[in-house]
């Protein structure tokens, strides 16, 4: 089946998040993020991802004091920082022509309300995006992918504080007017959805600040400043420059009812509305009333004038990227069953389904059940901007990783899309696996969850070589582009 004959322009490529692979934390006038802070911890529970990502006044202090590289695994990443270069170049001969990758904030504005940028930054991210375009590798940019000047957590309490819209939105048009020449494609907040889930790694909002509050209300009302972030960011693009396209960006992990009883259906329904939220706002323009009434059930109150909903309105998202990895089941009553984790969505276990070892499952008709229904739902055209395989792997003696379970895995997935792109009517711009290399877990700050296309010699304890060696899956996508996109 060669489908691909149908989408010449179709977007094939790899993504990243800066926090997960720069390192360099402290280089070239960086201040400290808050991804800075998130530390490994080798005894704790993979699955035990809110323990993970709670983060205390006191962690961060313990932060800003250790500054070993092993204490704080994100700080070294796996020294893309140094090695973009041979990243790329490695990357390129798959046959790739999108790579996705994030600016961390704070190399741009290392305290976040800094009167000018650091030049050295912007000179770093101009010099990747020149490395891609050596390659016709077109960039996807993400501003902001889990990151966020500390500084702006400890004197401005993080988006839950209006100023910091201002500050967020200096950033990205100074990062836009530097790059927009060869960036076409930016995604203001990655996985907006996720500032419920896990407030401080997403958004810097740390619960013990905000003592004697309704914790749930102040993530509301920084989700509510988010949105309005990111739709100014819309704004500047399409009023500066209109050959640019701003994407919405949500975690997209498929939820299906336990079974058919319809207390389990309406349990699954209000998890996806729950996500559904976020895009609805960033692609439809306006509040959901399902969202409205849940906040008032709930005795919230979200601050939102009427200059906020013009500009919500009147700036939308002109594309509809996601990630996808897994799905859950919901059950109204889930006792007694046997409980699982999507992407930090926990859910039921789904006894079709195979799962990762993290106890992902995997679920490669979820991904195209997503696309036919964010199609269905929005007309707009669909980016997978984020799709892979978290696994333990093993170097060989002669440096080699048969990673056949991340072909199989990315195989899988890839036939559905391309069905679907056949089948169901639905518009995708592009595919891009997570990620190039291995890299720092984003849940767990593990390096021994490695999703890469290449092998990263560095443990969890941070000890290594960084040395790169190409996997099987590697080579398996190189013969996937090779063979005009037919599948091997
Ligand atoms: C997504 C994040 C990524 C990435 C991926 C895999 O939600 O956007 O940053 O890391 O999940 O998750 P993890 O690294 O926790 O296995």
């Amino acid at each position: 089946m060669d489908y691909f004959k149908t989408a010449p322009n179709f977007m094939w490529g790899v993504a990243t998040a800066a926090n997960q692979v720069e390192g360099g934390w402290d280089e070239d006038g960086k201040g400290m993020s808050i991804a800075d802070c998130m530390r490994y911890r080798p005894k704790i529970d993979t699955n035990d991802y809110q323990a993970v990502n709670q983060m205390d006044s006191h962690e961060i202090e313990l932060a800003l004091t250790d500054h070993s590289t092993k204490g704080w695994a994100k700080r070294h990443g796996v020294d893309f920082y140094h090695r973009y270069r041979e990243d790329i170049k490695l990357l390129a001969a798959t046959g790739i022509n999108t790579y996705r990758f994030s600016i961390s904030w704070a190399r741009i504005f290392p305290n976040g309300d800094d009167a000018q940028p650091n030049q050295a930054g912007l000179d770093y991210y101009l010099a990747v995006v020149q490395e891609l375009k050596k390659y016709n590798i077109t960039p996807i940019v993400t501003l902001s992918h889990y990151e966020m000047p500390l500084n702006l957590v400890l004197n401005y309490d993080a988006w839950f504080d209006p100023q910091v819209i201002g500050y967020f939105n200096k950033f990205a048009q100074t990062v836009i007017d530097y790059l927009h020449d060869d960036v076409k494609y930016w995604i203001p907040i990655n996985e907006i959805d996720s500032i419920i889930r896990h407030p401080f790694s997403s958004a810097g909002l740390v619960a013990d600040r905000f003592q004697g509050q309704n914790f749930e209300a102040v993530i509301y009302q920084a989700m509510h400043h988010q949105f309005l972030a990111a739709a100014k960011v819309v704004q500047y693009c399409h009023q500066r420059y209109a050959d640019l396209q701003v994407g919405s960006m949500i975690t997209r992990t498929m939820v299906y009812p336990y079974n058919s009883d319809p207390q389990n259906v309406l349990a699954a329904t209000e998890t996806m509305r729950d996500v559904y939220a976020f895009s609805d706002i960033q692609v439809r323009g306006r509040y959901p009333q399902y969202l409205l009434t849940t906040l008032k059930r709930k005795g919230i109150p979200l601050t939102i004038s009427a200059e906020d909903r013009a500009l919500l309105q009147q700036n939308t998202a002109d594309f509809v990227a996601f990630s996808y990895y897994s799905s859950i089941c919901t059950a109204a009553d889930s006792t007694g069953l046997k409980v699982t984790k999507a992407n930090r969505t926990a859910g039921v276990y789904n006894r079709y389904l195979p799962e990762s070892e993290w106890g992902w499952q995997i679920d490669p008709v979820g991904l195209r059940l997503s696309l036919i229904d964010l199609y269905d739902r929005y007309q707009k055209p669909l980016f997978i901007v984020e799709n892979g395989l978290g696994a333990t792997d093993t170097l060989t003696a002669d440096h080699h990783v048969h990673d056949q379970y991340r072909i199989d895995y990315l195989r899988q997935h890839i036939q559905q899309l391309l069905i679907s792109m056949a089948e169901d009517g639905i518009e995708l711009m592009g595919y891009c696996m997570w990620g190039p290399t291995d890299m720092i877990s984003a849940s767990s700050n593990q390096m021994s969850k490695r999703y890469g296309l290449v092998y990263v010699d560095l443990d969890d304890a941070g000890n290594g070589t960084y040395s790169r060696y190409r996997k099987d899956s590697y080579y398996w996508y190189q013969q996937l582009l090779s063979y005009g996109h037919q599948i091997p």
